[in-house]
């Protein structure tokens, strides 16, 4: 392998030439199995190239970057699923992650208008409706409460939507990564409210974002009360301008499209809202006519990460199957394994910690001689809950579903190692 330096936009990065430029154009699968070959000269006894280099100081990178060899971790969009870059979708590559925390910078984004640019200044909060004291609070306000510090998985109701009637997207990422996991800092709603105070009539609360997209939606008070929070910060920093930036809500185990991004305002009042994003959208059409509404839990899920569409087995011998799984019922209890397509199914090692309405981490030794696998995992969750098969819920929701697909996939490991995305019948 050639490398040189070369200085780009004062950042100096370490460009590979030759043979290795398929790392950096692998777009997705056909070239997984372009491995990058080795220079003879760097590995032992010799003294490997970089030895001598003393790289660039520390001056270079005022905010850290991951290393070039990995630029190909980042999060990806499907052009055909949405109109317009402002009103879109991108993935998270959970294929390339580990552990539970979900870094900042590969958190999927989901704007249904843009992404304002908001001067912490001139932010704020505001309560009014069925409340004793109408408020408006600033950032500072928020932050001289009480704080609280809390992992919570944040899933699209869509997840997995393009999935509803067959296989038909081959990625892990894809077909899993709307969903992240960071640690978000933050003030708990039951806090900011025992300033305001609430009125006995007040039973539902309507959240209001201040992007283009007008995003608004209806919480039951039981709800507001129990867990959820006004956020800044998420894995330590301000929240990222696409995740919300200065403030976002946060809805344990509750569906993405109700942690309102950029809040401005929460009204109480007594009955729920009825707004575009909970009639017209994030309800599902049943095969009888009548739609399903208020679907607000993210109930038990589970995907294996590796092996995957992006992830082949390049050889035989042992290896492990790493996954994640989350419930937002609470924690998740097991996860179980298959490599026959759901015919004998046995226990994975879930890895701590494992919290509650968060992403948990399991892996299962696979000792591979070449056969084909059909994978498969199931969560089971602390109220015993079991991830279903897709026929189950077609069978309760018919065929027209988008949203809230949290069944079972499978991945065809073929004899060559490619994995790929099926359906079973
Ligand atoms: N203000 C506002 N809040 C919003 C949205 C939006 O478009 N505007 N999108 C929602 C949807 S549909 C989801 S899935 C989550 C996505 O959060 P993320 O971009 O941090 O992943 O934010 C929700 N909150
Ligand atoms: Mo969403």
């Amino acid at each position: 392998m050639v490398k040189k330096r070369e200085i780009v936009k004062g950042i100096n990065r370490r460009r590979l030439l030759g043979g290795a430029t398929a790392l950096g154009s692998l777009a997705m699968t056909s070239k997984v199995f372009s491995q990058v070959k080795a220079n003879r000269d760097n590995l032992p006894p010799n003294l490997p190239e970089w030895t001598p280099d003393l790289g660039p100081g520390v001056d270079v990178n005022p905010y850290g970057t991951p290393s070039i060899f990995e630029e190909n971790v980042i999060r990806r969009n499907v052009p055909w699923l949405t109109a317009s870059a402002e009103s879109s979708v991108n993935f998270t590559p959970l294929q390339d992650l580990e552990g539970i925390i979900t870094p900042n910078g590969l958190c999927f984004e989901r704007h249904h208008g843009g992404v304002p640019e908001i001067n912490p200044a001139d932010y704020r909060l505001m309560i009014n409706g069925l409340v004793d004291r109408e408020m408006i609070f600033t950032l500072d306000d928020l932050k001289r409460f009480p704080q609280t510090n809390k992992f919570y998985f944040l899933e699209c109701a869509a997840n997995g939507g393009m999935e509803w009637k067959g296989s038909q997207l081959n990625g892990c990422q894809f077909t899993f990564g709307m969903v992240h996991n960071v640690q978000y800092t933050g003030v708990k709603l039951s806090d900011l409210l025992s300033e305001t105070g609430l009125k006995p009539k007040a039973k539902w609360v309507l959240a209001e974002g201040s992007d283009t997209s007008g995003m608004t939606r209806s919480i039951p008070i039981e709800k507001i009360l129990e867990d959820c929070l006004i956020v800044w910060a998420m894995n330590g920093e301000a929240l990222r301008a696409e995740q919300g930036y200065p403030v976002r809500l946060v809805v344990p185990g509750w569906e993405g499209n109700m942690w309102v991004k950029w809040i401005r305002r929460l009204e109480f009042g007594d009955k729920p809202y009825m707004t575009r994003e909970e009639t017209s959208k994030y309800t599902d059409l049943l095969s009888n006519g009548k739609a399903r509404m208020f679907t607000w839990v993210m109930e038990a899920k589970s995907v294996v990460t590796s092996p995957s569409p992006e992830k082949p087995i390049l050889q035989k011998g042992v290896h492990q199957i790493r996954g994640l799984a989350w419930s937002g019922r609470g924690k998740i209890k097991r996860v179980d394994v298959s490599i026959d397509g759901g015919k004998n199914w046995k226990t994975s090692k879930l890895h701590g910690p494992v919290f509650s309405k968060s992403l948990s981490r399991f892996t299962f030794p696979l000792n591979w001689n070449g056969e084909e696998l059909l994978i498969q995992s199931r969560a089971i969750d602390e109220t015993g809950y079991v991830q279903p098969h897709i026929h189950e819920l077609q069978k309760v929701r018919g065929l027209n579903s988008i949203y809230h697909n949290n069944s079972i996939a499978t991945w065809l490991v073929n004899k060559n190692g490619k994995v790929e995305n099926v359906r079973l019948g």
